[in-house]
Formats: C-alpha cells, sequence, structure tokens
C-alpha cells in the first residue's frame, strides 16, 4: 500500500476550505491511488468549526483519507507536510490601509514559513491561496531558507481558469478547444490575461475574436474583476471556484500539466520576460517531473508589455512594502 501524503490546510473551517477539504478527501487532488492524511490548521476560535467539518468528512468513509488532525499551532501542522495549502489569511476590512493589511498577514505568513522550515517534509510544495496571495507566498518563503525557493507558489488559476471560460464564451467554443492562454503578474485587479499567444482548436485565439475592444474593454475587466462580481452576485466570495483552481494547481504541479497546452502560476521569477528575479509572479507554465518551468520565448508586444509591467511593478511595491515592515 502506499504511503499516505500528508496535507496541511490551513483556514480548513473557512469557505474556500469548506470547499477544498472533501475533494482532496476524495483523491481529486492527487490521484485515485494515493491515499491522503488531512493535517488542519485554524485559529484557536475556529478550531470547533473545523472539527465539525473533521465530523463530515469522516462521515463521507472516503477510502483514501488515512486520518485528519487539527491543530491551531501551525509548527505541529505543517509537521512532515508534503503538500501545503495556505488558505486562511487576514482579509481587508474596511478602513485598513494596505500596510495594516500586510502587515496583518506578515503576522500569519511568517510564522507558518518558519514552521514550513523546521518540520515540513522534503518535498513540500507549498500553494498560497489567502491574500494578497503572491506577497504573502514572498513572505513564507523568506523564512523558509532551508526549502528551495520554487517551492512557494501563488495561486492564479482560478484567474486562468476564469479567462479560458470568458474565451471560449466569446467564441462559442468548449473551454476543451482553448489552450494556451497566461495570466501575467500578480493576483490582484492588475493581473494581465493574455490571448495574444492562446490558440482556440489550434488557431490563434486573438486573431478568432479579432476585435481590441472587447479584448481592452471587456475580457480583461471581466476576468479582472470577476472575484468582485461573485460577492455583488453571491453575497459571499468565490469559494468553490477558488477550492476547484487550487486543486488544479496542486494537481498539475504534481502529475504534470497535458503535451501541448501550459497553464498559469505565480511562481518564483528567474528574470524571465523581464519580471525582477525573486519575485512571486504569474506565468505561462509546465510541470514536468514536478517542477514548474517557465514556457520560454514567448513573443510580448506592446499593448501585451505595458500590462505586464504594471502588474509587476505593483509586485515591486508590495515587496518594498514588506522589506520596509521588516516582513522579508
Ligand atoms: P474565510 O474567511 O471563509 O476563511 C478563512 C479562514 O482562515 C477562517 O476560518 C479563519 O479562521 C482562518 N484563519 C485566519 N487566520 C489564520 C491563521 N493564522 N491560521 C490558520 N487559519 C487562519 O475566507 P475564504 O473565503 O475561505 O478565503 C480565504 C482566502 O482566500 C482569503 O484571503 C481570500 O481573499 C482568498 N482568495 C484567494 C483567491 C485566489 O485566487 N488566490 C480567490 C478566492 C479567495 O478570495
Amino acid at each position: 500500500a502506499q504511503v499516505p501524503v500528508n496535507v496541511t490546510v490551513t483556514g480548513a473551517a473557512g469557505q474556500i476550505g469548506y470547499a477544498l477539504l472533501f475533494r482532496i478527501a476524495s483523491g481529486q487532488l492527487l490521484g485515485p491511488d494515493t491515499p491522503v492524511r488531512l493535517r488542519l490548521l485554524e485559529i484557536p476560535k475556529a478550531v470547533k468549526a473545523a472539527e465539525g467539518t473533521a465530523m463530515e468528512l469522516d462521515d463521507c468513509a472516503f477510502p483514501l483519507l488515512h486520518g485528519i488532525d487539527i491543530f491551531d499551532d501551525p509548527r505541529q501542522a505543517f509537521e512532515g507536510a508534503n503538500v501545503a495549502l495556505l488558505v486562511g489569511a487576514r482579509p481587508r476590512t474596511e478602513g485598513m490601509e494596505r500596510g495594516d493589511l500586510l502587515e496583518a498577514n506578515g503576522g500569519i505568513f511568517k510564522p507558518q514559513g518558519e514552521a514550513i522550515n523546521a518540520g515540513a517534509a522534503d518535498d513540500i510544495r507549498v500553494l498560497v491561496v489567502g491574500n494578497p496571495a503572491n506577497t504573502n507566498a514572498l513572505i513564507a518563503q523568506a523564512h523558509a531558507p532551508d526549502v528551495p525557493a520554487e517551492r512557494f507558489t501563488a495561486m492564479t488559476r482560478l484567474d486562468h481558469n476564469r479567462a479560458v471560460s470568458q474565451l471560449a464564451g466569446k467564441l462559442g467554443v468548449q473551454v476543451t478547444e482553448i489552450s494556451k492562454l497566461t495570466i501575467w503578474g500578480n493576483h490582484s485587479a492588475t493581473q494581465y490575461p493574455d490571448i495574444f499567444h492562446a490558440e482556440v482548436a489550434g488557431k490563434n485565439a486573438a486573431e478568432a475574436v479579432n476585435d481590441e475592444g472587447w479584448l481592452r474593454d471587456t475580457f480583461i475587466p471581466t476576468v479582472a474583476k470577476r472575484g468582485a462580481a461573485i460577492i455583488k452576485a453571491r453575497g459571499a466570495s468565490s469559494a468553490a471556484s477558488a477550492a476547484n483552481a487550487a486543486i488544479d494547481h496542486v494537481r498539475d504541479w504534481v502529475l504534470g500539466t497535458p503535451e501541448g497546452d501550459w497553464t498559469s502560476a505565480a511562481i518564483v521569477s528567474d528574470g524571465s520576460y523581464g519580471v525582477p528575479e525573486g519575485l512571486i509572479s504569474s506565468f505561462p507554465v509546465v510541470s514536468r517531473e514536478g517542477r514548474w518551468e517557465i514556457v520560454q520565448g514567448l513573443e510580448i508586444d506592446a499593448f501585451s508589455r505595458e500590462r505586464i509591467d504594471a502588474s509587476v511593478r505593483e509586485l515591486g511595491e508590495e515587496r518594498d512594502a514588506v522589506r520596509a515592515l521588516g516582513l522579508i
């Protein structure tokens, strides 16, 4: 029998956690042959709620679920972790400045980075979902000097999936016809969904759309502001779709991306495409043998360059801000 994989999930009692845990436990994260042990991290006052979710997980009698442990101490929660999904974060509340937000999240992601450094398994892979995701990932990574930097990633897969769906809708095709779309930059309103290299049934998608007005005034803002539109409609932020994207990201990272396509993930920049080395920025990526690789050699025209640069500039500002706060 296979050794169970330890999956640590923070913010386990939150709404994304609730959508995520059942899918992990049912085998959708790592495949139908891989048993998992869940290690849930919550703040003390939400431990009870996490226990309730654990009761429901028990009640599913998932064959692949080999155990659930609940913690309010990061050191324990990340002990032996092979995969860590950092979902819990401090949301921006009214009157909160960006500096306050970054500082509050520094108080979460610094100790979690330290705990990962101290106790996670050698093959640890970290996905940060909690916002501001890219910069939270940078903070955690800065406090895990013994873990290869490339193991810290942030989620732009939800943006990617949103963009695929919007583009398929515009062209009247199934999502399976769309490939090679890219989200560049920060998981924020400055992100840039790029269709210039995307394909629809093997043909260039930008040419198939042939409508720069739609691209600029509809597609890009619809993708970038989709989170706000969901809140407006649902009265709560994206949860099941965010959990779905987290599953997609980790599954592709561990099991590989399909031949002939790529996806989007925020990973540590090696300087590709003019993105300063060390920033955790979204790129076109493939996963081979358990590692993300940036797709190289794409031509970036002036329209795309301007938008990539703007989002990357924001990432640089966030990095400078957390540096000034002593968080990295
Ligand atoms: P919820 O507020 O429902 O849940 C968050 C949970 O995290 C709470 O149960 C809270 O007790 C817990 N938590 C807080 N601090 C913690 C800590 N130090 N250790 C462990 N747990 C802690 O939020 P939810 O809707 O689940 O969203 C979670 C995060 O995902 C938010 O930061 C949100 O902004 C972010 N998102 C990121 C997305 C992305 O694409 N990267 C999309 C969806 C989502 O908006």
